[in-house]
């Protein structure tokens, strides 16, 4: 499921500028035959339509672009359930719905009354009423524009997960999870020297033996009972979705954890399928590498070891 495309949410004021622009231009475009009061009825009606339409179109455009919550795989219904507030996201798509029905009632209110009034000024005016009664229901729901808006860009870290063989580098912070994901993958996703860098799930992909397979580089966990949302993340990789897991050491502690920390987190895989690597190789020495008993698996010997499963 690729969220990238989720377009950015239009806002309340870009909406309603759009829309009374669109009317302005066209209302003024379009040449109009009858009486004086046909005319003008229908050069009204005509405003009030564009007006309608393209608030309507606008919030469509909302409600398709995120995807039904119905039937959602349930991987990325707990991601969300992590990284979003569920409620307020379904209330935000709910109170578009309500808009948008509200906008169709009132269209459909006020062209009924354009059409039984004969005075100009009156005609106009009703136009207005409907303009100012559609911008307070549009301004009523800013603020859940806004939060789809943060929605989506949430949305967009989420990975691209595929049906194939996963695996998952796992590991304290600031170990070198992500430097391993690019090297096996040949992706860039961003490394740096600090602890949580990785705030969201990043996925590579590796061909072993001509089979693609999929890597997920998740947030660093520490060795603790409660979780943070973060990484309850990579919690949720390990549960639903590994078939595999290279659990990255840090044996020359400058990752600021030490190696008894470290293995506490590991011990807490006791039962999953687990690869031992050790980062920083070009800073390690023979007395840290024998700090840990666990046989270390190179680059090369991950792929052998994944191809074996395959
Ligand atoms: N010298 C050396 N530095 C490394 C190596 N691998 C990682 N580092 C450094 O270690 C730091 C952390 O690397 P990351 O790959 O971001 O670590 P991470 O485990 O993904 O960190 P979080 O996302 O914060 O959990 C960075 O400064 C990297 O440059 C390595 O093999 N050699
Ligand atoms: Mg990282």
């Amino acid at each position: 499921m690729n969220f990238e495309k989720i377009p950015p949410v239009e806002q309340c004021s870009d909406i309603l500028d759009t829309a009374f622009r669109k009317a302005r231009v066209k209302g003024k475009q379009k040449k109009l035959a009858g009486n004086w009061l046909q005319i003008i009825r229908k050069k009204e009606s005509l405003k009030l339509d564009i007006v309608k339409d393209t608030i309507d179109n606008s919030l469509q455009k909302i409600l398709t672009s995120f995807p039904d919550l119905n039937g959602f795989p349930q991987f990325y219904l707990k991601l969300m359930a992590l990284t979003l507030d569920l409620a307020e996201l379904k209330k935000a798509l709910g109170s578009i719905k309500w808009v948008q029905q509200k906008n169709r009632e009132l269209h459909r209110k006020f062209i009924s009354l354009i059409n039984r009034e004969t005075k100009r000024e009156i005609i106009k005016n009703i136009n207005k009423q409907y303009y100012g009664r559609i911008s307070s229901l549009l301004k009523q729901i800013s603020h859940q524009l806004r939060y789809l808006e943060t929605c989506r860009k949430v949305m967009r870290s989420y990975p691209d997960i595929k049906e194939m063989f996963t695996v998952c580098i796992y590991g304290f912070p600031n170990v070198g999870k992500t430097t391993l994901l690019n090297k096996l993958t040949q992706t860039k996703a961003k490394v740096a020297a600090y602890p949580f860098t990785t705030k969201s799930i990043n996925a590579g992909y590796l061909t072993v033996n001509g089979t693609q397979i999929q890597v997920l580089d998740v947030p660093g966990t520490l060795a603790r009972e409660k979780l943070n949302p973060i990484e309850r993340q990579a919690e949720l990789v390990l549960k639903e979705l590994a078939d595999l897991i290279i659990y990255v050491y840090d044996l020359t502690e400058s990752c600021g954890y030490s190696v008894e920390q470290q293995q506490k987190l590991q011990q807490k895989l006791a039962g999953r399928e687990v690869i031992i690597y050790a980062s920083k190789e070009d800073l390690l020495t023979e007395s840290e590498i024998r700090k840990l008993k666990n046989k270390l698996y190179s680059i090369e010997q991950i792929k052998a070891e994944i191809a074996k499963r395959l």
